[in-house]
């Protein structure tokens, strides 16, 4: 493969405006007022213009989502799931034209790009299914005549913010679910990937059409802090749904609470895998390397630490170190059938994994493999970097911080408490796993004394999670859950409900009053 050859900046803006076009993004619209851009990662150039939202324009947005929200919260939950139903047909048919969107402004390898576009379906269709089944409980009166149950309400306005890494998917697990739910919805997508939303945007507003619903049940706002401060601030706004950096999470949360609003985070993990000496080291070794590989190492889900029984600590280095080291001719255009890891999104990433692996060494970690950047003749501003594994003498501080580039530490353990206890000793609680043969280890690890995380995997990497769990994680990761099981909740409010058929009014708790 040569990995030398980069596309030309020009030809990638083509495919770019034929992909949206395709999508039904007729126009790109001129800069006016708060000028944006669109880049890619895959030569660092700049493609387009763009228009970004200022403040007033994301309150107007505000305001017409909110206006089409009593229309849509009347209109039955499996008609909404119309609407729903035809974007998941949409987003069939448009697989290739948003894969290609995605791969240009986030410089996912095609068959991630694709992956991602399938997760979207994915989704769809377990929202269609959903929107027939927002389930209340009824409980036993403890009077007689009595009726006690719960029934779920639309909650209104709902803010989804998304990062550059999950340009599309992330989108699709809070929207399609929060439409089926009878809310309507601002969307803030990353500005670094304003072309793909816009792609989505027309899609949505296509099914709405075809289907009959509000067009004014999504609106989409591009641009940086600005407009995110507007969409987090607006108290019209009853759930802001981020997903992002632990920094960006913690400016988020006060100030949506101090309004109180609701606020559903995902942020930042720092993922690890215990390999037991009983492990199957070929599961390991290709679950592991994707995990922490693939996406260029830029997942929330990425595999950042391996935790390894000193017995087979020696094999799993030498298997992985290897295995990087065929990965090093996988470098390069994403775009190509035989690359595995494309860019890094840019500069910053590049410049947070130097440091990370100074601060390792520092620290009296070994650098085993990878590190340095590549193709910077090809395009300086793009930041191809090779992914480097680093043996740690121990958990030191840049290893408790998720740096987000394809850094994989490895550790050692000697009992699984041991394991246990590094494994936990992070800020962040996202996702995990084990390899191990042992059953009753394998139990430990997901039980209340094991891992702390929000996903707890057995023979399986941390990264690549299914819709159909729910997704995210504790501690810095910030306790929301999106897209699978009752998920839902969370994009909905709760009515409990006393019906009184008695002819009588018996108080509860035996209370006698007049
Ligand atoms: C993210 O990186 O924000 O489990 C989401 C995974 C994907 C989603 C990652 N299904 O890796």
């Amino acid at each position: 493969m040569n990995t030398s050859a980069l596309p030309d900046t020009g030809h990638l803006a083509e495919r770019a405006e034929e992909a949206l076009a395709r999508c039904g993004v007729e126009r790109l619209p001129e800069p006016v007022g708060a000028a944006g851009t669109a880049r890619t990662p895959v030569t660092g150039g700049i493609l387009f213009p763009v228009e970004f939202d200022t403040a007033d324009s994301t309150a107007r947005a505000i305001t017409a989502v909110q206006g089409a929200f009593p229309a849509w919260r009347d209109t039955p939950a499996p008609v909404r799931g119309a609407l729903v139903r035809r974007l998941g047909e949409l987003l069939r048919e448009h697989k290739e034209d948003l894969a290609e969107l995605v791969t240009l402004e986030a410089g996912k390898i095609r068959s991630e790009a694709l992956g991602e576009v399938q997760e979207m379906i994915d989704v769809c269709e377990f929202a269609v299914g959903l929107s027939r089944q927002l389930y209340g409980r009824t409980m036993p009166s403890e009077r007689p005549g009595h009726r006690l149950m719960e029934t779920w309400h639309p909650l209104g306005v709902v803010g989804v913010i998304t990062a550059f890494n999950f340009p599309v998917a992330v989108w699709s697990w809070n929207t399609c679910i929060a439409l089926v739910c009878g809310d309507t919805v601002v969307w803030k997508p990353s500005e670094l990937t304003t072309l793909t939303a816009s792609a989505c945007h027309a899609l949505l507003m296509r099914a709405a059409r075809e289907t009959g619903a509000p067009a004014d049940v999504h609106r989409v706002v591009l641009g940086g802090r600005e407009v995110g401060e507007a969409l987090v601030d607006d108290a019209r706004v009853a759930l802001v749904s981020a997903t992002g950096s632990t920094a960006m999470g913690k400016a988020v949360a006060p100030r949506v609470a101090a309004r109180m609003g609701r606020y559903l985070l995902e942020l930042g993990g720092n993922n690890a895998a215990v390999v037991a000496p009983s492990a199957d080291l070929d599961l390991v070794m290709r679950g592991s390397v994707f995990a922490a590989a693939g996406t260029a190492g830029q997942r929330c889900t990425t595999l950042r630490r391996l935790i390894v029984h000193e017995d087979v600590v020696e094999e799993v280095v030498e298997r992985i170190t290897d295995a990087y080291g065929r990965l090093r001719d996988r470098i390069g255009d994403p775009f190509a059938e035989d690359t595995l890891v494309g860019p890094l999104i840019g500069e910053r990433g590049h410049t947070a994994m130097r440091d990370a692996l100074a601060r390792a060494e520092a620290d009296g970690g070994r650098v085993l493999v990878g590190g340095s950047r590549r193709l910077e003749e090809a395009a300086k501003d793009a930041y191809y970097v090779e992914p480097a594994v680093v043996r740690m003498p121990a958990q030191t501080e840049v290893v408790r911080e998720e740096t987000f580039a394809p850094i994989l530490y490895v550790l050692t353990y000697r009992t699984l408490e041991e394991a246990v206890e590094l494994h936990n000793g992070v800020p962040q609680g996202l996702s995990s796993a084990i390899f191990t043969g042992d059953q009753a280890e394998a139990e430990r690890f997901l039980s209340a004394a094991g891992s702390d995380c929000g996903i707890v995997n057995v023979n399986i990497g941390t990264s690549g999670a299914e819709i159909g769990g729910a997704f995210g994680g504790e501690k810095e990761t910030g306790g929301g859950r999106e897209s699978g099981s009752d998920s839902w909740k969370a994009y909905m409010r709760r009515a409990t409900n006393t019906v009184n058929f008695s002819g009588d009014l018996p108080l509860a708790q035996g209370v006698r009053f007049l």
